[in-house]
């Protein structure tokens, strides 16, 4: 019995370390670099590079560190720069020594070197970012994302959370052209923001950006990692697409919300699937907010394609404890039936949105195997809707099913 019991011990370690690994990066740092946007204004970029040595510029955001959950990750630095640097890992769980703070840890000077390791515990979205000065060296482009994902590194948003079929890394940020010619000299307490960028880039240059555009082919699911390295939050919309917001700052959101009017603040990722309803042109618009009143400072869009023929059901991950049949009658005049499939009797969340991702309808109802829902076609204020597409989207103990339903009055 005993003998028993320690295999099961021995088998159990071997299972837990069966699919962690080290994961290496090295970085430097350069204080050298310096970017052109399309009106022509030409900015200078601190910033990280990978691999050590003296030789290449600063990328702005610096290079994607990726790793699985359950992974140590050792970040190797050199600072190939004048001043001293740091790399701080955000949102994670390194300790003192590791996490870059040098209030709390210390620097590294000039053409010193660190290995950073932390482990990566959970899936999700991180940022890594200089935390000397950091209110400067932020600005001037010492950031980069840490993407964690689940422990067998397949597509999803985490082990048993929702697939996805490509992943997009959006960073946000903002540039005040006197704090980059000013540098640790600025007025901090005065920050007025010229150019409004996305992965350090403005709208033309990320719409022709073949990393930072998104073209869905089909029934394909991008996931996109929204991070925040600016100092205005951001308010996206995705119009006539399906955006569904499922994580926030590495951790699974309890309720999943939509990514329309999705406001990311300073310092936050929100893991956002995206997904074509009907192929077209379409376009992904960032609002930079005024901190205060939430007033328009700048914005950047971005084309997002759908080609070839998005079916009209979003791919859930696990229908078997929940389904709803297709709708009934289709196109329909006056009401439309769906019948539910589900294990036992319970509650169903409903909502109704229109083509545009408005939600027009939301109710909490009670279902069992076999029973109907039926939509009559009206708002929540019981008012008769245009003629049009609209989608129902139905959710049980955490399963979803969406299904686009024609109203032809
Ligand atoms: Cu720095």
């Amino acid at each position: 019995m005993n003998h028993i019991k320690s295999m099961i011990l021995v088998l159990m370690l071997l299972a837990g370390t069966a699919f962690s690994a080290e994961v290496h990066v090295t970085l430097s740092s350069r204080m050298t670099g310096s970017h052109t946007f399309s009106d022509g204004t030409v900015i200078e970029q601190w910033g990280f590079r990978e691999g050590g040595g003296m030789m290449g510029q600063p990328q702005v955001p610096g290079p994607i560190i990726t790793a699985n959950e359950g992974d140590r990750v050792f970040i190797h630095f050199q600072n190939m720069s004048p001043m001293p640097h740091t790399i701080h890992p955000h949102g994670l769980d390194a300790d003192q020594q590791n996490d870059g703070v040098p209030q709390t840890s210390f620097e590294i000077p000039m053409m010193g070197s660190y290995i950073y390791e932390f482990d990566a515990n959970h899936a999700g979205s991180y940022a890594y970012h200089c935390h000397v000065n950091t209110v400067i060296h932020l600005q001037m482009g010492m950031y980069g994302a840490i993407n964690i994902l689940p422990p067998n590194g397949s597509n999803h948003a985490w082990d048993g959370g929702p697939a996805f079929d490509f992943e997009r890394t959006w960073l946000t940020a903002e540039i005040d052209l006197v704090w980059n010619q000013l540098g640790e000299d600025a007025d901090f307490t005065n920050y007025e923001p010229d150019l409004f960028v996305l992965n350090g880039l403005d709208g033309p240059q990320a719409a022709s950006d073949a990393y930072t555009r998104v073209d869905l082919l089909d029934d394909d699911v991008a996931l996109l990692r929204l991070g925040n390295m600016g100092y205005l939050p951001v308010r996206y919309s995705f119009t006539g697409l399906y955006a569904e917001a499922v994580a926030s700052d590495g951790r699974p959101l309890p309720e999943r919300i939509s990514g329309q009017g999705l406001v990311v603040a300073p310092g936050e990722r929100y893991d956002v699937m995206l997904r074509g309803l009907t192929s077209g042109n379409f376009l992904a618009e960032l609002d930079y907010l005024d901190l205060y009143d939430s007033s328009v400072l700048g914005q950047l869009t971005l084309p997002v394609t759908v080609t070839g023929d998005p079916s009209d059901v979003w791919p859930e991950d696990d229908l078997e404890q929940f389904r709803v049949s297709i709708p009934s009658p289709m196109p329909f005049h006056s009401s439309v039936s769906f019948t539910m499939g589900m294990p036992s009797r319970g509650m169903v969340d409903v909502w109704v949105h229109d083509i545009r991702g408005r939600l027009i309808k939301q109710e909490q109802v009670e279902m069992d195997d076999g029973s109907a829902y039926t939509w009559n076609g009206r708002d929540d204020n019981g008012s008769t809707l245009a003629s049009g597409v609209y989608y129902l989207r139905f959710r049980h103990r955490g399963k979803y099913e969406t299904h686009k339903v024609t109203l032809l009055r």
